[in-house]
């Protein structure tokens, strides 16, 4: 096949020093940390949703990507060639994973079957781009948003005949997540909210989401997928609602609906901030639960409030993200997936890896920050020590079980009054964190 991008080469670590716009500063992907290569710490991913899909069309006007490889039809042929440029791209960028939903893939046709058959088509050439490259699946799943028959939701439908089509869709997707050794498969909540409660049920429709969960955590069994499952949060977009509103609301469904044990969260940073969060309160909320995934790393705007998506470059983000990854373990089955798209002004397919780049030598840089802050010791030290109070006397006792609330109070009515004796500190803080960045 032709090369998509003959005037660039593999994507090289330069280091530091380097001006080369093709080439990372940061990220040298064999460079250990905390026992680990950099590609084993951060397993980057790039979506072929938003960039090989992605035509740059807003409510305002159409289309600007240039994308010179792509004939614009919707046929498995052209699929197809895309999957291989797809691939030439990723492999350029040195990216060990990428993501798809099934309608990014290979075309929607008049009915399931023959969806079904297409999508069959290109995942033949993408598992012999897989193997040809060595790239691989990290999660697939079903886009149950765009068709309008997905108008009122998909397993939350209020009819009953969409949510038969979405685990349908859902149960073609897993298999072919399967077939390619995909390490996970996602659910993302595109339509499953409401736009008013005065037409909504919502206990029925969160009863059907569970159900929906519930099919497909069994047919995982029944066809031997060993992945990890994943549910994606975010408060609202397309719906005024969306019931996976935030992580605590995704951990609290799933342990109404007994599916915790089956599924992990996959924290996507926009949608925290959608959701009111920072990344890092998300993250927090994931790992305290031992339910931190996978992370789709991206960025909003500060100035506008929707999922604008963009690349992340903001070391202070990906500093506090990559603290809370290592402190829950790192990365299992998961990595950063950058769910992130070009602006519509940078139309020029160079412009793809210049956003790829800044976002994977953003994360090497926070990795390595945060590995810094650890080895150092004295954040860790100062969170310690702030709650010594409770590591032994009434504080253990407490903790334990073992004190009674008459024993408490007598303890307290003993001691008398207790004045605040510790500062938060903040500052002291921030600024230690400035040392290292
Ligand atoms: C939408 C979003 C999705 C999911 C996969 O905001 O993040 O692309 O990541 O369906
Ligand atoms: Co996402």
């Amino acid at each position: 096949m032709k090369s998509a991008f003959p005037n660039i080469s593999s994507i090289a670590y330069e280091g530091p020093q380097s001006k080369n716009p093709l080439a990372f500063k940061h990220y040298n992907p064999e460079e250990i940390v905390e026992g680990k290569t950099l590609r084993e710490h951060l397993r980057f991913a790039v979506v072929y949703w938003h960039t090989f899909r992605g035509t740059g069309s807003d409510p305002f006007g159409a289309g600007t990507m240039q994308r010179p490889w792509d004939d614009g039809s919707n046929s498995v042929k052209n699929a197809q060639k895309r999957a291989q440029v797809a691939f030439e791209f990723i492999q350029k960028l040195g990216a060990p994973y990428y993501c798809w939903h099934d309608r990014d893939v290979a075309p929607e046709g008049k009915t399931l079957a023959e969806s079904n058959k297409n999508f069959d088509a290109v995942a033949k050439v993408l598992k012999e781009e897989q193997k040809r490259t060595g790239v691989k699946l990290l999660w697939g799943t079903a886009n149950l948003f765009s068709n309008p028959r997905f108008v009122h939701g998909a397993s939350t439908s209020c009819n009953a005949d969409v949510f038969a089509f979405a685990a349908a869709q859902v149960k073609k997707a897993m298999e072919v997540t399967h077939e390619l050794g995909g390490e996970g498969y996602t659910f993302w909540g595109g339509r499953e909210g409401y736009m008013t409660l005065l037409n909504t049920d919502m206990k029925r429709e969160q009863e059907h989401l569970a159900k929906l969960l519930h099919l497909a955590v069994g047919y995982k069994k029944q066809i031997g997928f060993k992945g990890q499952f994943y549910i994606e949060p975010k408060p609202k977009e397309p719906t005024k609602h969306q019931y996976d509103s935030d992580a605590a609301a995704c951990l609290n469904f799933l342990r109404e609906y007994d599916l915790l044990p089956h599924f992990k969260l996959n924290i996507e940073t926009n949608h925290a901030t959608l959701a009111g969060h920072t990344m890092q309160h998300e993250l927090e909320t994931a790992g305290a639960a031992g339910a931190l995934g996978s992370i789709d790393a991206n960025t909003g705007d500060e100035l506008l409030g929707w999922d604008t998506d963009q690349f992340p470059t903001n070391i202070y983000l990906t500093t506090y993200t990559m603290l809370s990854v290592l402190k829950y373990g790192g990365f299992t089955t998961g990595g950063v997936n950058f769910d992130a798209k070009v602006r519509r002004e940078s139309f020029e397919p160079i412009d793809l890896f210049y956003a790829h780049i800044g976002g994977m030598d953003a994360f090497a840089r926070g990795l390595k920050i945060a590995a810094a802050i650890r080895k150092d010791g004295r954040l860790a030290e100062f969170v310690k020590q702030r709650y010594a109070s409770w590591d032994s006397g009434i504080g253990a006792k407490i903790e334990s079980g073992k004190a009674s609330l008459k024993e408490i109070e007598a303890y307290i009515l003993k001691k008398g009054e207790v004045t605040p004796n510790t500062s938060g500190r903040q500052e002291f803080l921030e600024n230690l964190i400035n040392e290292f960045i």
